[in-house]
């Protein structure tokens, strides 16, 4: 469909927002080489919790998905989702080993911990299909979108880096950001006007759980 999506239209209507998460100093000063490979370790050790913690809510919206959604294509990508995930725990370690950071004593930093609280409350039965996909979604495209922009042209990441960037930079995980995306859209269409301002919130409290855990990468905080 070449409808405008709720989606796109959130993103137009908070264009300044989200592109405070998308162009982070942090991601910002991977893509111009200046990154401080401490920052990056922080951020390394810190993400790795958040993903296990990830995991649980993309099982949640396994759940509602199969029971809520009237389109059984969309366990198929949530499940795509989770495959990468799993994929995803097994490269920070190898990351982690490579960069001399140790997984097992990382003390997970408050904005991690609220970010990790927020996604809990999201796996209540009591959040609805459309809002829990539209939290997937912006977590998702938060990243695909930060590290995209560090493997355009002209852009000086350093060649230790890449790997990091390619992870969710690269066109599949662009394609798989779309059709979570495309999904969000087709909930929303269908939702009341409550749910859709509901997931609205939760879009922006994403984008804004997104830019405290770039901040975290300071090493003074
Ligand atoms: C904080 N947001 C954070 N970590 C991630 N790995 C992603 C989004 C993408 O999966």
């Amino acid at each position: 469909s070449n409808k405008v999506g709720v989606v796109e239209t959130w993103l137009r209507k908070h264009r300044l927002v989200f592109t405070g998460a998308t162009r982070h100093p942090f991601t910002l000063s991977i893509r111009d080489g200046t990154v401080d490979f401490k920052s990056f370790k922080k951020w390394l050790g810190q993400d790795y919790i958040f993903v296990r913690a990830f995991v649980p809510f993309l099982a949640s919206v396994l759940v509602k998905a199969s029971k809520e959604s009237d389109d059984t294509s969309d366990i198929e990508v949530i499940l795509s989702g989770m495959a990468s995930i799993n994929d995803e725990i097994a490269w920070f370690k190898k990351e982690a080993s490579r960069f001399g950071v140790s997984l097992t004593s990382v003390v997970p930093q408050k904005a991690n911990v609220d970010y990790c609280r927020f996604l809990e409350s999201l796996m209540s039965s009591e959040v609805e299909y459309p809002v829990a996909m539209t939290a997937f979604w912006a977590i998702e495209a938060v990243y695909q979108e930060s590290f995209a922009h560090c493997l355009e042209e002209g852009s000086k990441t350093p060649e230790e880096l890449k790997e990091t960037c390619q992870r969710w930079g690269n066109e599949g995980f662009g394609k798989y950001c779309q059709s979570l995306q495309n999904i969000a859209n087709r909930c929303l269409e269908k939702a009341p006007d409550n749910l859709v301002s509901k997931a609205e919130v939760v879009f922006l409290r994403v984008v804004e759980h997104e830019v405290q855990f770039w901040n975290m990468s300071r090493l003074e905080a």
